[in-house]
């Protein structure tokens, strides 16, 4: 028996796991009590790991489709077919006409983070989409525009924390997200005992409502009404008082006068939150010794998504609460995020929409196009027509808006080619499946989630089990980069990974600010021994970064070596304020009004109007993680999860009792699933999981197909989109229900 320390790559709580193995088998996972961050926490999705490295149905070997069946090959094989299929498309069609689609786990694999983007390059397609769209963009977006990078998202400063409003996130059964807080039920309690408060709004009451010192619904897609009545309560009650910030931000009179139509009173009924609550929530806001406003899911996958996570970071500036211990903060990672890069205090900014997409016209945010355009890129003639597909580490079969369509259009193309674990929903259709290794088997440190933690810590796990019989995952992705870069299927792959490596280390060179400026590049390849591939550039990284030992210049600082020596981690401290240091904009200010945004906001007084309908909103359950779990015994044993809440009176008005069936449809499509009557559900929402729906022909895997559920994003349109981001609207679906019993007694009178 051997024990090993990994971080857990399932979620972004990143906690610490001791993991008990004899030889290649994992006997049992338990939190790392001695980890500097999670401090012992583990949920039962790190506790399956070894479910997931020995399942079974976990693709060892390379699927090719032969004659409608996937039979496995040889990777010289599989290597061989991707070079000819990607070459043939490209010949007829261009560049373009390969089509990339990044899924949530590429954000996980620390190997996929590094070598995603060279990847890319190597493509050089403009066809770019990723799970971000049917996520977190609008965050991302307004950070980058009121702060100058994507990555730059104000942290809710949970430990030192008075006033926490959480909207539309449940941390409790998620773990929290675009906030890396493992153990964060601790967490809340300990700001509850400290004399402070927690506040939810959400339609459901959830498990984070429960918690809360007090809990309100809200009516699905009106945070930013909301929050904008919120604003103007703190401007007509004289509470403006951005402090230190003044000087540093611009158009807050501008912002503060475009929100003047949004009266507590006007929004009141739309919002289902009296005029009165919302002047009271506005109130505590503003007199709390330290306060922060965390939106999650549900107010990004929502008709407003931009507005509603622009407002809560104008209301951290109103308040005072940008940048300031309690309120929300900027984290300080080790590895050195793009906005601890160069210039301090000023950058490029964010440029978008330099190209529109095809078909529907979308902007380019970061590179891509909202994935809800996918299907009509692929199925629309003419030139840039996507007519090969390359997914890494996604569904988006389950994932995206209309899977149904989605599922047409992949089964048009003329190449398929997933970089995966499962042969799923969405792989079934590709001609080739590479499969990736175990978590186990290759190294982990959280270049995303250290941009987006509530403590600056640093974290390495290296990769434990040697992969001797298969390509690791790093030379499977420069076999693909080389592949791309038109170098063949025999390039020579670590003089691959020294060009990417020789770029990386020639772009922090030329910064004039680097600890490494105008130091000879031999002198640093020599530091860095025999170190390749991810550790190479992490260690590079790390010793560069603001924490770095300089390659000399900053004895003690940090390196890979001493992460490597702290299986533990390193804790680096709270999060300090960093503005303006932290700024990246054009002009070294903080945007308040972005045009993007502010135009936006008539369709959100159009809004107003709006009749009220049966509406449909997702939910998350500590026990699954989006669709891709569900082959964990382990996990999806028990009560059937993929059910529809429904509130007793809207199930009684539909004839719904409670061992029924309900028929959920749409103009877009239509579902079934057993019922949940409950009261924790606002009048008028029901609510259905995502990231059901297994069960398909053509499947590899066997417990989820017994769990199957339904897809709720059978639902979705994706045509309808948050206007500024093109994120997809997937909270607040109109929908009919009516019981399935109903519905047979129906088919059975009808005649024939
Ligand atoms: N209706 C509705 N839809 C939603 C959401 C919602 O709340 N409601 N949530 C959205 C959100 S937040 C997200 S992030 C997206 C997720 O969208 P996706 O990322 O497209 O979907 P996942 O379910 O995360 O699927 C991950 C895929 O990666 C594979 N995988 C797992 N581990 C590895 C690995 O180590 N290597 C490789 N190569 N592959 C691996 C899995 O087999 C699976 O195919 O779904 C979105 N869709
Ligand atoms: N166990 C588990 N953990 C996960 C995942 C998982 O699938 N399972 N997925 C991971 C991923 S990829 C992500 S992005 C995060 C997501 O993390 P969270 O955002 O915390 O996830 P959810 O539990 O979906 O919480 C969203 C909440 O929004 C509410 N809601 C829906 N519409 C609206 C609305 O219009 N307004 C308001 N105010 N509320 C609304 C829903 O009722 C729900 O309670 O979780 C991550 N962690
Ligand atoms: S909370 Fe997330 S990171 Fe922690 S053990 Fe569970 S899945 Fe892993
Ligand atoms: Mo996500």
């Amino acid at each position: 028996m051997e024990t090993v320390y990994r971080i857990c790559p399932f979620c972004e709580a990143t906690c610490g796991l001791e993991v008990e193995v004899e030889g290649r088998q994992i006997k049992q996972v338990r939190g790392n009590d001695e980890d500097v961050f999670s401090r012992g926490y583990v949920c039962p999705k790190g506790v399956a790991l070894g479910e997931l490295v020995h399942d079974p149905d976990r693709l060892r070997m390379p699927l090719l489709k032969r004659g409608g069946k996937h039979v496995e090959v040889s990777w010289k094989e599989a290597f061989g077919v991707l070079a000819e299929r990607l070459a043939a498309v490209r010949a007829a069609g261009g560049q373009d006409a390969v089509g990339v689609y990044l899924g949530n786990p590429t954000v996980h694999s620390t190997t996929m983070t590094l070598y995603g983007p060279p990847l890319l390059k190597a493509l050089g397609t403009q066809q770019v989409y990723s799970a971000s769209s049917v996520d977190q963009l609008p965050k991302q977006l307004v950070s980058a525009l009121m702060f100058g990078t994507g990555l730059s998202v104000a942290i809710p400063d949970i430990d030192y924390c008075q006033y926490l409003m959480i909207l539309g996130a449940n941390p409790l059964e998620s773990n929290g997200s675009m906030m890396t807080v493992p153990d964060v039920k601790r967490r809340l309690k300990a700001l509850q005992a400290r004399g402070g408060k927690i506040v939810v709004l959400d339609p459901r009451r959830t498990k984070t409502a429960d918690l809360a010192d007090a809990y309100h619904p809200i009516r699905p897609g009106t945070d930013a009404h909301f929050l904008a009545a919120v604003v103007n309560v703190l401007v007509e009650e004289g509470r403006v008082q951005p402090g230190r910030l003044a000087e540093h931000v611009v158009g807050l009179d501008e912002a503060l006068a475009a929100l003047a139509p949004f009266t507590p009173e006007r929004v009141a009924a739309r919002c289902g939150i009296p005029a009165e609550t919302i002047r009271v929530l506005a109130r505590e806001l503003g007199v709390a010794e330290s306060a922060a406003v965390y939106g999650r899911i549900g107010t990004c996958t929502q008709r407003f998504g931009t507005l509603a996570n622009w407002l809560p970071d104008l209301i951290h500036i109103v308040t005072g609460n940008l940048d300031r211990p309690g309120g929300a903060l900027f984290a300080q990672p080790a590895h050195g995020a793009g906005n601890a890069k160069g210039e301090a205090g000023r950058g490029r900014g964010l440029k978008m929409g330099r190209r529109k997409s095809r078909v529907s016209g979308a902007p380019e945010i970061f590179g891509e196009f909202p994935v809800g355009a996918l299907a009509e890129e692929i199925e629309t003639a003419g030139p840039g027509q996507i007519r090969a597909l390359l997914t890494i580490c996604g569904n988006p079969v389950l994932s995206t808006p209309n899977g149904a369509r989605l599922e047409r259009a992949l089964e048009s193309l003329d190449f398929m080619v997933s970089v995966d674990v499962y042969l799923n929903e969405t792989t079934r259709h590709a001609d080739l499946i590479l499969p990736d290794v175990s978590p186990m088997e290759r190294c982990h440190y959280d270049l995303a989630f250290s941009q987006l933690a509530v403590r600056n810590v640093a974290r390495y796990s290296p990769a434990h089990w040697p992969v001797t019989d298969r390509p690791g995952d790093r030379d499977m992705m420069l076999r693909m980069i080389a592949i791309a870069g038109g170098m063949g299927v025999d390039a020579d792959l670590p003089m691959v990974d020294d060009l990417i490596f020789g770029q990386l280390m020639q772009r922090e060179l030329t910064l004039g600010t680097s600890p490494v400026a105008g130091r000879d590049p031999e002198e640093l390849l020599a530091a860095l021994g025999t170190r390749r591939g991810c550790e190479r550039m992490l260690d590079f990284m790390l010793r560069t970064g603001p924490y770095g030992d300089g390659f000399g210049s900053r004895p003690g600082g940090l390196s890979l070596a001493a992460l490597e020596a702290a299986p533990e981690g390193i804790d680096l401290g709270p999060l300090q304020p960093r503005i303006p240091e932290v700024l990246r904009t054009v002009d070294g200010k903080i945007d308040a009004a972005p045009a993007v945004v502010l135009e936006d906001l008539a369709r959100l007084e159009a809004d107003l109007e709006a009749q009220p309908e049966l509406v449909l909103v997702g939910r998350r359950h500590l026990r699954s993680n989006n669709s891709w779990m569900h082959n964990l015994p382990g996990l999806v044993r028990g009560k059937v999860r993929c059910s529809l809440q429904i509130h007793p009176a809207d199930a009684a008005r539909a004839g719904i009792g409670p061992e029924d069936w309900a028929e959920v449809a749409n103009g877009t499509g239509c579902v079934a699933a057993p019922v949940e009557i409950t009261e924790g559900i606002m009048e008028g929402v029901v609510s259905l999981p995502h990231g059901w729906g297994h069960g398909q022909a053509g499947m590899g895997m066997r417990v989820a197909s017994q769990y199957a559920g339904v897809n709720s994003n059978l639902l979705t349109d994706e045509d309808d989109r948050d206007i500024p981001s093109g994120t997809a609207v997937l909270n607040g679906i109109p929908v009919r229900v009516r019981a399935v019993a109903a519905l047979q007694a129906e088919a059975l009178a009808a005649p024939g």
